[in-house]
């Protein structure tokens, strides 16, 4: 089978997730080519070389731009806190690689835009990692609304819920700094509801928001610094955390639809709480990332005395993704949406069709967020022109 040479670039949380699907997917997916696990770079040479020992990725650089050059290497996967996504982004498309890149896509609207052209303009295929929308339930009520089986929508209720900062000794790691996270629970988490709305429900047309900086300092970390929910060393210096801990934002959808999100790191007792329902004129569906092989469906058209929310498990093998697994309600787990995610990468690339989301998503997705952002600060609803 022919191979395509990969090269990560950043080895914390999304390396650990991306490596074990750049790794397995062959073992559950018919995928066009074989993912070789080549290079991973990061700045530690320690640390990524343990990384990389552990994963089985062939080579370690410490210096991305060396990567790039490299006439070997056939995808970029950018695994890095967002402040990098953009230079790494630019790079790779100019010397044609394909591009793997996380979530949020980048610092601002006009990064992501000069992303998406840059990646258009060299043709090649551009991936936002925006993994639940290929969870199979999410798959399913994507599926059932397209289908028309909650007709005309009125409304999304979206919520993303953790609880990881709430402790004020928890390090100023990046997701808490402007300048390399950009913001904070709006593209930390936000970007994700917002990303599942704009797929189930459609674009976005106005904004109106509040946020709330809960935390206004923090011990500056040292050592390792720590990573996302996992707190590192700190000394006695503290530091001014420059983002939101928590935005919530009101929006009309451009088919008439209201929205309402809310996105925080300080709802105690929630861990990965995203969460939507989505309410039509003829029925309904609701998803909860902590239950997330499970769909709630209530339909107008059940019969009289006998209507109500039900759980349909989307673990059939007529569930999208799921005939490539497990028998029904073997379920599946978080790091299953990122073979899903790999898979349909890899045939992007065969088939030369484009994948969503993409950048020009995160492009679209970086004008709502910055739109919350601005409303909260000017008071004021914001259009997305
Ligand atoms: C931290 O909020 C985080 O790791 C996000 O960065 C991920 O995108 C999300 O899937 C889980 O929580």
């Amino acid at each position: 089978m022919k191979e395509m040479n990969v090269a990560i670039i950043g080895y914390k949380f999304m390396g650990k997730a991306h490596s074990n699907a750049w790794k397995n997917v062959t073992n559950f997916f018919d995928v066009p080519f074989k993912p070789v696990l080549k290079v991973a770079c990061g700045r530690n040479e320690e640390a990524v070389q343990e990384f990389a020992d552990r994963w089985g990725w062939e080579e370690i650089e410490t210096d991305w731009k060396k990567v790039i050059e490299r006439d070997d290497i056939d995808i970029i996967d950018i695994s890095t806190p967002p402040a990098l996504h953009y230079p790494i982004a630019l790079a790779a498309a100019k010397a044609g690689k394909h591009i793997f890149c996380e979530k949020p896509i980048a610092l601002t609207a006009e990064e992501a835009l000069k992303m998406y052209e840059a990646a258009e303009e060299a043709g090649v295929v551009h991936y936002l990692n925006h993994n639940y929308r290929r969870c199979p339930a999410v798959m399913l009520a994507k599926q059932m609304i397209d289908e028309g089986q909650l007709g005309k929508i009125y409304h999304w209720r979206g919520c993303y819920l953790q609880s990881w900062l709430m402790d004020p000794d928890f390090p100023l790691t990046w997701h808490l700094q402007k300048d390399i996270a950009g913001s904070g629970s709006s593209g930390g988490i936000n970007s994700h509801s917002v990303d599942l709305a704009r797929f189930l429900v459609g674009e976005i047309k106005t904004v109106s928001a509040l946020t709330a900086t809960f935390v206004k300092e923090r011990p500056v970390p040292e050592g390792t610094g720590g990573g996302t929910f996992t707190a590192g060393e700190t000394g006695a210096k503290k530091g001014k955390v420059t983002v939101e801990d928590a935005i919530s934002m009101v929006v009309e959808f451009e088919n008439g639809a209201l929205g309402s999100f809310e996105a925080t790191t300080f709802a105690i007792g929630r861990l990965n709480y995203n969460y939507f329902e989505i309410y039509g004129e003829k029925g309904a569906v609701i998803f909860n990332l902590e239950r997330m092989n499970e769909l709630q469906y209530y339909s107008a058209e059940d019969g009289e005395g006998e209507k109500g929310f039900r759980t349909i498990l989307a673990t059939d093998p007529s569930h999208p993704y799921m005939a490539n697994w497990w028998p029904p309600a073997h379920n599946i787990g978080y790091e299953h949406e990122f073979h899903h995610a790999v898979f349909d990468f890899l045939k992007a690339i065969d088939s030369g069709e484009t994948i969503a989301p993409n950048f020009n998503d995160g492009y679209l997705g970086m004008k709502i967020l910055e739109a919350g952002i601005k409303s909260a600060e000017t008071k004021k609803q914001v259009d997305i022109d």
